[in-house]
């Protein structure tokens, strides 16, 4: 592929110059933004994630934040899972879905206080969204994208990386909560969470112009931890089943399809938008669903489009992700599956650009 013209359009973040410093050798675009690919390569940076700790540029997870007296009744419009149990402090993750019950969005929403939620979202305009619920429904919010950008770390040495820069405290915080720990006087949220199976952070960070002092502390305090500059990794990703919105599922796909339904109480999640035509549908339940797929042979290419699903000759789903595995010696891959083929075991093949292959439905993601 041609490389991408840069442009304002196409917006750096607050990390650029530590990231073209740091030697990244491929970008994606993402919520109009660049988020690095690959630094060593994608095999050399999942070893090194695996074993070691790494900062991610994630400042394309944008914030999207309501703030005002109907900050939480909107919040509970744009999702089934119900927040009623959510205490600042928390970070839930949470289908967004719209009035057909298509998924819109798959974000982290972090409560700050009743009345200022940030939707840390994946890659779709959601501002547009819920800009447009809150004039329609006239609610006295305020909707819009702060200057936060989330700076991850990640990896099995993140809990002593981040204790050196921000004190003991951080090794208390639990899966999916936050706390304000302070770095050069400014008071940031740090929660345990992040686009891996590794374990870290995220940091949310707050005004782009400390963004590089901290980016700086954390490569000068990490160096005898083997720190480098990372970035979320497709191998991981996919052997950890973590879903990719635009890729994995779209608006044409329910949570339940997704295998969110976890995360979805849409009997009591009164107000979510979606819910009378999520109530018609989970009454059937879905009829294809997200499955971990294993394809044989040797490495697979690229899977930059859908690749068709068959059984006897049938078309019977999509594999929507898929990379050659390492640790695990085959090519794992993140599919959608019709019922009548879901089954742990079930033999397939798909079409990927290098021909047929046989493939089959695990039992369950592989981490
Ligand atoms: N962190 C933050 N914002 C984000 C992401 C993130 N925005 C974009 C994208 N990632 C949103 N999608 C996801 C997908 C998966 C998870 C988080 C965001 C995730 N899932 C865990 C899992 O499936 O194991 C845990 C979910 C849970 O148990 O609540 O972490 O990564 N800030």
């Amino acid at each position: 592929m041609a490389l991408i013209s840069p442009s304002r359009r196409l917006r750096r973040t607050p990390f650029s110059a530590g990231v073209e410093a740091a030697g990244v050798k491929a970008y994606t675009i993402y919520n109009h933004m660049l988020l690095p690919t690959v630094f060593e390569s994608v095999e050399a940076d999942y070893h090194h994630l695996k074993n070691h700790v790494q900062v991610w540029d994630v400042s394309v997870e944008r914030q999207v934040e309501l703030r005002g007296p109907d900050a939480a009744r909107l919040m509970q419009m744009l999702t089934p899972r119900d927040l009623r149990s959510m205490l600042p402090g928390r970070c839930f993750y949470v289908p967004i879905v719209d009035e057909t019950g298509g998924m819109l969005n798959d974000p982290v929403a972090v409560k700050l206080a009743e009345d200022r939620w940030w939707i840390s979202i994946a890659d779709s305009d959601l501002l547009l969204w819920v800009k447009g619920i809150a004039n329609g429904y006239r609610l006295d919010v305020l909707v819009d994208e702060p200057d936060v950008s989330p700076l991850a770390v990640q990896g099995p040495k993140a809990d002593d990386l981040m204790a050196r820069v921000f004190g003991d405290a951080v090794r208390d915080i639990r899966f999916f909560r936050f706390g304000m720990f302070e770095f050069e006087g400014r008071d940031l949220a740090v929660a345990r969470s992040g686009y891996s199976k590794q374990g870290g952070f995220e940091i949310y960070v707050s005004g782009s112009d400390i963004a590089m002092p901290l980016w700086e502390t954390l490569f000068a305090a990490g160096e005898d931890l083997n720190v480098r500059a990372g970035c979320p990794n497709a191998i991981e990703r996919i052997e950890g089943g973590l879903l990719s919105y635009g890729n994995d599922m779209t608006d044409d796909n329910t949570p339940h399809e997704c295998g969110l339904g976890r995360f979805c109480d849409t009997q009591t999640a009164i107000g979510c938008i979606g819910r009378d035509a999520l109530l018609r549908v989970a009454k059937e339940g879905p009829v294809q669903q997200i499955r971990a797929i294993a394809i044989e042979g040797d490495p697979v290419p690229l899977c930059d489009r859908a690749w068709p699903l068959f059984a006897q000759g049938r078309r019977v789903g999509q594999i929507t992700s898929a990379t050659w595995s390492p640790d695990y010696a085959t090519n794992v891959a993140i599919g959608m599956v019709r019922m009548t083929h879901w089954d742990s075991g079930t033999a397939l093949e798909v079409e990927t650009p290098d021909g047929m292959r046989s493939a089959t439905v695990q039992p369950g993601f592989w981490l």
